[in-house]
């Protein structure tokens, strides 16, 4: 029998630090009700928002140096489903998962779904891979996959992609998500525009086979793992794309895919314009796709671009309906402590976020009062929201501080002894 965390460790670590947390709870709740706000109505709100967990992120990442995998590494995705239902059951804030194929790939899908309904966990977009050649694969994608020059290829990579719609169909997921490393790395390699045409062409032969409520979420990436030209290399690439294939393409920002310094948020309002924001990948990054912890190296921006999403919800934006994901690679810590620590900061954004005074914000703004609006942005950043978060996840029946449990419960240990390590090092982000 595979270790469970017990929800009774849950109740007893609640009931210890319970005085405290009511109390640090309270003294918020006094304070925002002195600006008018209401601190259940945001708990409320908290405790229903939900961000999916990739499963490639469970297992220690690495980088094409080195991977160091830690003791009770998943072996495959019912263990990856194991430890997606642990963050779920200490956190009440990923009822979901987003797999990849062919990494989850499992010879019956119906008994997948069955397993991980068992766990609690559900699926949110599946990803698929035309990045790396799969065991068994007649065809390379050394030089490319939806964009390549050859058409053997091309329809190579869009049968996988209709492949895993319906695998994806098979576990109640409605989302695909296609992201291509699709490139160059010498001028003159490829036919800048020619490629972009191929594309098109892969993508709509897809798009026709996705099923009536399915959407399918394009993601742009600036560089790597090509490092001259990228297919698709930004936002209004994959907007053009997206708006030539159809009403149910829309474009996913992954944080990490961009130039340094680039104004996220806008291109994040934009996209909302548009009627076209998929949704996102949620990780942090200081250099270039970094996959590192979301919030870990600037909380700011994640604040300020949920400040976008909270401002589209308010005022209604026709198609506003994003999908949260992080996607994220954990190469020195446990990648469970990393996935519930990066979820709670995803929740932390959103939650300053409404607490943005927009009625008067868009009073300084209209006054051109740059101060005022900008330290009435800063208010709702700075204020520590904490106790919201713990009590929208013990209001879930989570865990006040899910860190503190999770090592109580000595559940990596637990999955050392039942996983037995893989020998040999290796390299590679999984
Ligand atoms: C590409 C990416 C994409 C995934 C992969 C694991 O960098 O962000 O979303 O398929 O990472
Ligand atoms: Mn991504």
């Amino acid at each position: 029998m595979s270790y469970r965390i017990p929800d009774a460790l849950i109740g007893e670590a609640n009931a210890k630090s319970a005085a405290a947390h009511d109390d640090d709870y309270g003294a918020l709740g006094r304070r925002l009700s002195r600006s008018g706000v209401e601190i259940d109505a945001v708990t409320a709100k908290v405790a229903a928002f939900a961000v999916a967990v990739p499963t490639w992120g469970v297992g220690t990442g690495g980088t094409r140096f080195a991977r160091f995998p830690g003791p009770g590494e998943p072996r495959g995705i019912i263990d990856k489903l194991e430890d997606c239902a642990t963050i779920q059951q200490l956190t009440r804030a990923t009822p979901t998962c987003s797999p990849h194929f062919p990494w989850d790939k499992v010879s019956d899908y119906g008994e997948l779904a069955e397993r991980a309904k068992g766990l609690g966990v559900g699926f949110d977009a599946v990803n698929s891979n035309t990045f790396q050649d799969a065991p068994g694969q007649k065809l390379s994608y050394k030089f490319g996959s939806l964009s390549h020059s050859e058409k053997t290829v091309r329809e190579q990579a869009v049968a996988h992609n209709i492949e895993c719609i319906e695998i994806g169909e098979k576990l109640g997921s409605t989302a695909l998500t296609v992201w291509i490393a699709d490139g160059s790395n010498f001028p003159g390699q490829s036919n800048l525009n020619r490629v972009f045409d191929w594309y098109l062409e892969s993508l709509s032969e897809i798009y026709a086979r996705l099923p009536a409520n399915w959407r399918v979420f394009l993601e742009h990436k600036l560089c790597e793992p090509a490092f001259y030209s990228t297919v698709i290399s930004d936002w209004g690439t994959s907007l053009m794309a997206a708006e030539s294939i159809g009403p149910k393409a829309s474009c996913l920002v992954d944080l990490g895919h961009h130039a340094p310094n680039v104004n996220i948020e806008q291109i994040v309002a934009r996209l909302i314009r548009a009627g076209r924001l998929a949704g996102f990948h949620f990780n942090d990054s200081k250099y270039g796709d970094d996959d590192l912890d979301t919030g870990s190296i600037d909380p700011f921006r994640l604040f300020r671009v949920f400040n976008e999403l909270v401002d589209a919800s308010a005022r209604g934006a026709p198609g506003f309906d994003p999908a949260y994901m992080l996607d994220q690679s954990h190469n020195v810590t446990d990648p469970i402590e990393s996935l519930m620590v990066s979820a709670m900061e995803v929740q932390r954004a959103y939650t300053q976020a409404l607490l943005v005074d927009r009625p008067a914000l868009e009073r300084a703004q209209a006054a051109n009062d740059v101060m005022l609006a900008h330290r009435l942005f800063k208010a709702a950043f700075v204020t520590d929201v904490s106790p919201i978060l713990a009590e929208a996840r013990r209001r879930r029946g989570g865990a006040i501080d899910p860190v503190a449990v999770y090592r109580a419960s000595k559940y990596r240990a637990h999955k050392a002894k039942e996983r037995p390590a893989v020998a040999g090092s290796s390299s590679g982000i999984v």
